[in-house]
């Protein structure tokens, strides 16, 4: 039997080499989607053991014959965008080439599928972000208002739209995941769990000096990398495209992720000062462990929402993302081994 073909669009980051793992376990042919430039970055990819197993192609979601040319010849039956610009917070410093790639190269990829390969189904990977300023009082689903407050948001939600539109209107198996903030040891280092991880792993290991971090009383739904990306592969083997939301409905804040975190490693984290003068340091030695830097301070952060994953749950049998304490876990146990193996550069 011939085996179904998938085409990753981003293999090489955190979620992209997350669905290479599982569609390979799921018996599909792979096909891994990505920008030059961003080719050498297989270290997450050879983390999983799965470079070998998957066909890496150049593409730029950016230019639309190109991609028309790719999907001719690859056919596939499943495409996973999960491609794009993915920093909240640079988005304001270049808001054009965030709407470029997340919201034009969403719609070069609709219009390749529309008049190439109607049957192929389409997984497009959207943010909680298209939430902004919700009230974070409410679990948020499918059917909350966009409120959007950055350039990332913007390109989001207009791209999430083009999805909507192209199965409404073309009848396209189009798929939209909103997905909250989704952690794991293969997150890039600039996001706070990982630096947060990266950090303690270096100073349990090595000492030095204390971690630089932004706002403590941030707070986000997080959750497990590696489950969303299995649930976005449910997704497309659902009866029908839709919306859903990707979440856990619980909320931690930057102060109780490090405070985890750092009891991971053997710390015994206390905190001490306010705002910019906090300080997070290990009361058995004295050492310190954290600082606040206001060099990290979001001039327009977004603020704390939930979301709630049940219509995900229910239609797709998807059983949930694990616990935030696991991923710390998971996180901290893999930095550690890395530093023990001289592996920094990821
Ligand atoms: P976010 O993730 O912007 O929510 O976007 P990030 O990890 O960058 O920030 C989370 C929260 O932590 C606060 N924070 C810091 N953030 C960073 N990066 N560095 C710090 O030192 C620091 N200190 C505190 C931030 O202010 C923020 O409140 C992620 C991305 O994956 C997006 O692509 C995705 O769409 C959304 O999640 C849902």
């Amino acid at each position: 039997m011939n085996k179904k073909i998938a085409l990753i669009l981003g293999v090489t980051g955190q979620d992209g080499a997350y669905l290479a793992s599982h569609l390979l376990k799921q018996g599909f042919q792979v096909f891994g989607g990505y920008r030059r430039g961003s080719g050498t970055k297989v270290w997450r990819l050879e983390h999983l053991d799965v470079l070998k197993h998957i066909h890496l192609v150049n593409i730029n979601i950016d230019e639309p014959y190109h991609l028309i040319e790719t999907f001719q010849s690859i056919m596939p039956d499943y495409i996973f965008h999960v491609a794009g610009e993915s920093f909240v917070a640079d988005s304001f410093t270049h808001p054009l080439t965030t709407i470029e790639t997340n919201t034009i190269g969403t719609l070069n990829i609709l219009e390749a599928v529309r008049l190439l390969a109607k049957k192929t189904r389409v997984f497009f990977a959207s943010s909680s972000e298209v939430f902004g300023e919700s009230n974070d009082s409410i679990l948020l689903d499918e059917k909350s208002p966009f409120l959007p407050s950055n350039p990332y948001a913007i390109s989001k939600m207009t791209a999430q739209h083009l999805v909507k539109m192209y199965r409404d209107r073309y009848g396209i198996f189009a798929t939209n995941g909103i997905l909250f903030n989704h952690e794991g040891p293969l997150r890039t280092g600039s996001f706070v769990t990982r630096k947060i991880t990266f950090n303690l792993a270096r100073i349990a290991l090595n000492g030095g000096e204390p971690i630089e971090l932004g706002s403590l009383d941030a707070s986000r739904d997080w959750g497990s990398a590696e489950d969303y990306t299995y649930a976005m592969t449910l997704t497309l083997k659902a009866e029908k495209p839709d919306d859903f939301v990707f979440a856990t409905g619980k909320l931690t804040s930057v102060r109780e992720f490090l405070k985890i975190a750092s009891q991971e490693v053997g710390f015994d984290p206390q905190f001490e000062g306010n705002g910019s003068s906090e300080v997070c340091f290990n009361k058995s030695t004295g050492q310190e462990i954290a600082v606040v830097s206001e060099r990290y301070f979001r001039p327009f952060d977004t603020t704390a929402r939930t979301g709630n994953p049940n219509k995900l749950k229910l239609e797709t049998g998807w059983a949930g993302s694990k616990p935030i304490e696991k991923i710390i876990q998971e996180m901290i146990e893999t930095d550690l081994s890395r530093w023990k193996n001289g592996i920094k550069n990821v």
